[in-house]
């Protein structure tokens, strides 16, 4: 069956691989599934059509015969149910593993979201200089527990996972920050993420979106 993802027609990132459906895209390509890609406008986004996969008109979506979801855990969730090679077999590695996931997207990323937002949209106000070193602290704070938690291990809990995939992507959108840099062990496992085969076509194939020339790989 025919898989299609949404993604922006036009990323504001310009390439940088930092919209949801990377994380989506990268999901597929370790598990070996081909998708196809509908690129949406940001006008498109909102209208009728593009709201009755997406109730908050956004992307990612993901369509499969009668299936369409919306919300980039749930979609990388199924992905890696449905199919070998992002979930352990076993019942107890793989709950540790989902538990991963939901750790990225529910206790990693809300404080680096708040730093975006408070960088991208709210720097121009007056107060931004007086909360912004409580913004980082709370991202220095994730960091330093996630930071502990990893150790020397390649992964967070044993072989590589979708909690992998998706913690990985989400401390991506603290790279240019150079937030990462202080710990040493969260750069390398970032950095072992990006050279996987999989994330590799997975970026590559977005990249294409904006330059318009096809993925070379
Ligand atoms: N919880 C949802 C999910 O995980 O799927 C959130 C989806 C979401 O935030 N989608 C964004 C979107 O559609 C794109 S990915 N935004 C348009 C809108 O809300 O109208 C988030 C994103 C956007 C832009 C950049 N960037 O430019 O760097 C990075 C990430």
């Amino acid at each position: 069956m025919t898989i299609t993802i949404t993604a922006f027609e036009r990323s504001p990132d310009g390439g940088k691989g930092l919209g949801r459906d990377t994380r989506v895209r990268w999901a597929l390509e370790e598990v070996g599934q081909r998708y196809e890609v509908r690129l949406v406008s940001f006008r498109a986004m909102k209208e009728p059509t593009h709201l009755a996969l997406h109730p908050f008109g956004q992307i990612p979506t993901y369509e499969e015969g009668d299936l369409a979801l919306f919300e980039t855990g749930a979609i990388v969730f199924h992905i890696a149910a449905r199919h070998a090679g992002l979930l352990p077999d076993d019942a107890i590695a793989r709950a540790r593993a989902i538990a991963w996931m939901f750790a990225a997207l529910n206790t990693v990323e809300p404080p680096i979201l708040e730093l975006v937002t408070a960088r991208l949209l709210e720097g121009d106000k007056s107060w931004t200089k007086e909360r912004m070193p409580l913004v980082e602290d709370r991202v220095h704070n994730r960091l330093k527990q996630l930071s502990t938690r990893l150790g020397d291990a390649d992964w967070l809990d044993g072989a590589f996972s979708a909690g992998d995939l998706m913690m990985a992507s989400v401390l991506l959108r603290l790279k240019a920050s150079g937030m990462l840099d202080k710990y040493r062990n969260l750069t390398a496992y970032v950095a072992r993420g990006e050279a996987r085969p999989a994330y590799k076509r997975a970026f590559d194939a977005q990249l294409a979106v904006c330059t318009g020339k096809p993925p070379t790989g």
